[in-house]
């Protein structure tokens, strides 16, 4: 029996700091009713989705930046796009920023079931960026000030998906730039990652020069090692454009276990790409070159998870 599914990234073009959520959720529904016409079941918004992307902004009081949370799901500005997924059946997955009741704060992404029930959640683990006000940086990127690192670790679930069943799981944007992420879901068996991000073209740490070439091609190349490495289709959805005069570099990715794109985002804007995806094809590399209980040599990786920073080596003697 073939298991396929075709699956959407729903690229979001920039969303202003002016902006309300009835805005962003104005688009996403629109993008939605594309998915059905095009015959999508999976659709993947972006890393905060509802919102820009707030950590550019410095706030002294963390309590003055809590409107830029979700404290429920639904809420009555995200019920529409719960509405759409039971009317379209199709599933979707969304970032945001989650303010839970007891006062935590997380970098957050859930897939939807159809249904509305939601059948994973994830909080970003590698928050990138820095806690305090940088006057050195071009632009401020306060991951660390906004969101605790996520409790959750990378959960995988299988799930039914259309007229199959999928292994689920997420990341969420620079979660995507470390193996050890891709691997712990490779370990669970993940036929999909669903992944969402908001990468800036320049690096504003002001260390040195990157190319914007080459951001986008350490995305890219990021997510078609993970996908490769793992055997699984990877569903990667960006957040593009000038947003409060900033730049969003998009290139929103779907790719297949081979590691190859099978589509891509043109625009920085609003757009919908889609890919049908043969789960079947994950057996190829789970069965081969990666099939993990055959070949994997986990006593000879201690340091992955007894070590944090990098040590120098000793040094050869004559
Ligand atoms: N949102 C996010 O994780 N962005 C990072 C850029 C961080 S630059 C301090 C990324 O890895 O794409």
């Amino acid at each position: 029996m073939t298991r396929r599914i075709t699956l959407a990234a729903a690229q979001l073009g920039p969303i202003q700091r002016a902006e309300g959520r009835d805005v962003a959720v104005g688009r996403m529904l629109r993008l939605m009713e594309k998915a059905h016409q095009r015959g999508a079941q999976v659709v993947v918004f972006p890393e905060l989705a509802l919102t820009t992307f707030f950590p550019r902004w410095y706030e002294e009081d963390l309590a003055q930046a809590n409107h830029w949370y979700e404290t429920a799901l639904p809420s009555n500005a995200t019920a529409p796009l719960f509405e759409a997924a039971r009317r379209y059946g199709i599933g979707f997955h969304l970032g945001y920023a989650e303010l839970t009741p007891e006062g935590h704060r997380y970098n957050t992404a859930v897939y939807v079931h159809p249904s509305g029930q939601v059948v994973l959640k994830y909080r970003k683990v590698h928050l990138p960026g820095h806690r305090d006000f940088d006057p050195v940086r071009r632009v401020q990127h306060l991951e660390k000030r906004y969101f605790e690192p996520g409790d959750l670790g990378f959960p995988v679930i299988r799930a039914p998906i259309a007229d199959t069943e999928a292994n689920i799981g997420m990341m969420i944007c620079n979660d995507r730039r470390w193996p050890e992420a891709w691997r712990v879901l490779g370990l669970q068996q993940v036929e999909l990652v669903m992944l969402g991000y908001n990468t800036p073209s320049l690096n504003a740490e002001n260390k040195g020069f990157e190319a914007h070439h080459l951001r986008v091609a350490h995305s890219h190349l990021s997510i078609q090692a993970g996908a490769y490495q793992n055997a699984c289709f990877a569903v990667a959805t960006a957040k593009a454009g000038t947003e409060d005069g900033h730049e969003l570099f998009g290139h929103s990715i779907i790719v297949n276990p081979q590691g190859e794109i099978m589509a891509q985002a043109t625009s920085w804007d609003d757009e919908l790409i889609v890919a049908e995806a043969d789960l079947g094809m994950c057996e190829l590399g789970r069965r081969t070159i990666f099939d993990f209980a055959r070949h994997r040599r986990p006593e000879h990786y201690t340091r992955i998870t007894a070590q944090t920073g990098s040590e120098a080596p000793p040094r050869w003697q004559t």
